[in-house]
């Protein structure tokens, strides 16, 4: 498959209503958590997976899109919780949040895809008034369970406004992976703007384009990732709907994130790591289609460079498992076509994946004991944005003379 066409499909962009060129196009895709029984897989249904980037605004989205309900319902298997990394970023965050804009009387936070209460759960402990909105039943009830107030459903402008007329404004909404998953981006601001104080900031963390060009982490793109944030993206965005926004912050997590602050005009400053993002952003000309055609082919040499490393590997009678069955695994293993003959089986931690089969490639899901009965010769990181968390936990597999094989920025073995 070639990843870049010279006529490329367009589409009108879903923030501005300009031309969105197709730029990647990864094919048929599954949905990326749809984890199946052995009896689901004649059934399994497929997807066309692309992306393209607005020529006015510098959006770059998902050419189609995957009915939400499809990918978050009650069987929505991914618990945020599950990483002590992401645990230790939200609870350091939520203890900012309530030294600073939730310092106060009767202060109310509103978390959009709030999962298994990931963050709020410092937020419930220390008192403050709060509400997560997430229609991920299995998820929510999760954090219901641990005293946190969850509203099961999808955050959108009518969800906004009964919110806010049961509930009273918001001092501060935030979101962390979660506004990237959803296309329906007018409403969203529509209901930040039913429910957000006048003072109020809404507060929200994605994966970072810039970090995915740069290191070609092309397998964050897959379903539920419509929306691909630059700075300059989002700040046209924000504008778009009414909104300026006032702050971006760099974070290593999940292999690169920005935190965004947007406030209503006028209400905050820009901050001066806006503003020097925003000209970096220039510099890299993230903005351009021209980008992607470099990124394309860096994506092709991967997958060209891991099948050989697997089929040599598998040639010299070597044992190779994955490990973290990631949504991310789902792009890498439909792209480079990886399954149960190349890999076994994936091992995970989530219960809700174990004894099921990763859509698509249909491998198995097996708990971590199945990595340890006996140790494969090498194992494929699809968590590699775990990869500290998890080197150290199976550092006697690196003892026993154990490797690594990962992917991203390029295909090497530790
Ligand atoms: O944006 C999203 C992020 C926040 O989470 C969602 N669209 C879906 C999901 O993406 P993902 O599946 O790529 O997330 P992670 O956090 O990279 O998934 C890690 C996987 O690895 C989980 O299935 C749990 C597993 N794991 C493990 O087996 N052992 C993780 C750790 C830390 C471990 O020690
Ligand atoms: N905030 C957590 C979870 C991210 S996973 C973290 O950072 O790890 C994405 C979450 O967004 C899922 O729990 C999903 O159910 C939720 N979600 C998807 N669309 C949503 C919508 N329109 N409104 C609220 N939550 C949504
Ligand atoms: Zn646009």
């Amino acid at each position: 498959m070639d990843l870049s066409k010279t006529l490329p499909t367009m589409v009108p962009c879903r923030i501005c209503g300009g031309t969105v060129y197709e730029c990647l196009d990864f094919g048929r895709q599954p949905l990326s958590n749809g984890f199946l029984k052995p009896e689901d897989v004649p059934h399994e249904r497929y997807y066309r997976l692309a992306v393209g980037i607005c020529t006015a605004c510098t959006m770059v989205q998902q050419v189609h899109e995957v009915p939400r309900q499809l990918m978050f319902h009650d069987g929505y298997v991914y618990r945020a919780s599950g990483s002590s990394l992401m645990r230790k970023h939200f609870e350091h965050y939520a203890e900012h949040l309530l030294a600073t804009d939730l310092n106060g009387e009767d202060k109310f936070l509103v978390e959009i895809g709030c999962n298994d209460g990931v963050m709020l759960r410092a937020i419930h402990e220390a008192g403050v008034r709060h509400l997560g909105v997430d229609p991920s039943g299995g998820a929510a009830r999760v954090a219901e369970e641990n005293g946190i107030r969850v509203r099961i459903d999808f955050f959108e402008r009518a969800t906004a406004a009964d919110v806010r007329a049961k509930e009273g404004p918001a001092d501060v909404i935030f979101s962390a992976n979660t506004i990237s998953h959803i296309p329906y981006l007018d409403s969203v601001f529509g209901g930040v703007d039913a429910l957000l104080a006048p003072q109020g900031v809404f507060i929200f963390e994605d994966r970072y384009l810039g970090d995915i060009i740069a290191r070609t982490y092309f397998d964050q793109i897959y379903d539920e990732h419509f929306y691909l944030f630059s700075v300059e993206s989002v700040r046209a965005a924000a504008e778009q709907y009414g909104f300026q926004l006032v702050d971006a912050e760099h974070m290593p997590v999940h292999g690169g994130s920005i935190r965004y602050t947007v406030a209503r005009p006028g209400v905050r400053e820009p901050s001066a790591s806006l503003l020097a993002l925003l000209e970096q952003e220039r510099e890299m000309q993230l903005g351009r289609h021209e980008t992607f055609a470099g990124f394309a082919g860096r994506i092709n040499g991967i997958r060209d460079d891991l099948v050989r490393l697997l089929k040599d590997l598998h040639g010299d009678g070597k044992r190779i498992l994955g490990y973290g069955a990631t949504s991310k695994s789902a792009t890498v293993t439909m792209f480079c076509g990886i399954d149960s003959g190349l890999v076994p089986y994936i091992c995970d931690t989530t219960p809700g994946k174990q004894g099921r089969l990763a859509p698509g490639s249909h491998i198995p899901v097996r708990t971590p004991d199945a990595f340890r009965d006996p140790y494969p010769d090498y194992a494929l990181l699809f968590a590699w944005n775990h990869a500290d968390e998890i080197m150290a936990k199976e550092r006697t597999f690196r003892e026993a003379g154990g490797r690594w094989i990962l992917y991203v920025p390029d295909v090497h073995v530790i």
